[in-house]
């Protein structure tokens, strides 16, 4: 990389921003974002708090009960591994480590220990399940070694539970993790849409492949893959599986962002839009989980954690003011909607989009941004 060109890579954000300002900006308001300059796409770097924001991971594994399933567990916690690792984020799993009968008491005691002294500006949390679901007609839980836990249990152990958390249930049984689980700033998703779903789920293991960032799964070509799009790619390729081998499917993924408990399934999205929801009035699933990206693209990384926080809620008042437009007129619309593209523009800005329209000398090196990555 010289100068303040960023490599192609980094573009990727920067054509999003454009995709969503003229889809939603009126088209005499263009000069707005002329005079920004943010149609002069010239980049530069900043340098920016690596730890600010970083994400966390926990993969807790089940027992494999037969072996063919032990080496996929296995194949899948190493891609999350590695897929964490290209992230920068931190890793820790539970079930991995032999002789231990204690797993769920460890989980307990990590979660806790998270609510009690929540980091302050530790990013988003995600919790991954990889293994069995056992279902005995009443409570679902998920297998590990000593006694297995509930929905319910782990409902418990994350009350008051402060960062922005993904819990991704991969195992059979799943469904009722997702209705127990759900709350503001969660993002669950389950490899089955109850727990009447029993069979051996393969959600997880496309699951595993897709988070590190497979183009295949990259449905808006932003160079990242985000947990909707991981999500969506998963189903995907489950529902192909059961096609090829001419089977009924025994397991549906669903997703629940919206924190009402209602999932969204993967055929209600077109593309990374949900064009259904399952209760009247509900918010559609999806949006917030296509913020959260465990390995992000060159230019979301030059984003501080603030920047991005502000962008995401910025970009969600956009879509809601979008889903009012016809309630509140096309005179209100843009006049709400613009300050927002606005701030946006100035936020993409301040990482590396000229407002003179020339380029200019960055503030730190370029290569400071190679070096984190
Ligand atoms: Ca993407
Ligand atoms: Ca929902």
């Amino acid at each position: 990389m010289n100068g303040g060109f960023a490599e192609p890579k980094g573009f990727f954000n920067f054509f999003r921003f454009l995709s969503v300002v003229n889809l939603f900006l009126h088209p005499r308001r263009l000069w707005v974002l002329t005079l920004l300059g943010v149609l002069s796409p010239l980049f530069s770097v900043s340098a920016q708090d690596a730890d600010k924001g970083k994400i966390s991971v926990l993969v807790v594994l089940s027992p494999e009960g037969a072996e063919e399933y032990g080496e996929k567990f296995r194949e899948a916690v190493e891609l999350w591994k590695k897929a964490t690792a290209d992230a920068g984020a931190s890793f820790d799993a539970i079930g991995l480590e032999p002789g231990r009968e204690d797993d769920r008491e460890q989980l307990e005691a990590r979660l806790r220990k998270e609510v009690a002294n929540p980091e302050k500006e530790a990013g988003p949390f995600w919790l991954v399940l990889i293994g069995h679901g056992t279902f005995d007609g009443r409570t679902a839980k998920f297998n590990v070694r000593g006694p297995d836990f509930s929905d319910l249990d782990l409902a418990e152990w994350l009350k008051g539970f402060d960062r922005p958390l993904a819990v991704i249930n991969t195992a059979s049984a799943s469904g009722p993790f997702l209705t127990t689980l759900a709350g503001e700033d969660r993002i669950v998703i389950t490899a089955t849409k109850s727990a009447f779903e029993i069979f051996y789920a393969r959600f997880g293991e496309f699951f595993a492949k897709a988070i590190g960032g497979i183009e295949e799964a990259d449905v808006d070509n932003d160079d990242q893959v985000s947990l909707l799009e991981a999500f969506l790619y998963s189903a995907d390729q489950v529902a192909q599986f059961y096609e090829m081998e001419g089977r009924l499917a025994t397991e549906h993924a669903l997703i629940d962002d919206t924190g009402d408990g209602f999932g969204t399934r993967p055929d209600w999205f077109e593309g990374i839009r949900a064009t259904k929801v399952s209760k009247e009035g509900a918010q559609p699933d999806g949006e917030r989980a296509h913020q959260f990206v465990l390995v992000p693209n060159e230019f979301e990384r030059r984003l501080s954690l603030e920047q991005r926080e502000r962008r995401d809620k910025l970009e969600q008042q956009i879509r809601d003011l979008v889903r009012k437009r016809a309630e509140i007129g096309d005179d209100a619309y843009y006049a709400q909607v613009e300050p927002l593209l606005l701030e946006i523009a100035q936020i993409y800005e301040s990482v590396g989009l000229s407002s003179d329209g020339e380029k200019k000398e960055t503030e730190a090196k370029a290569g400071a941004v190679d070096k984190k990555s």
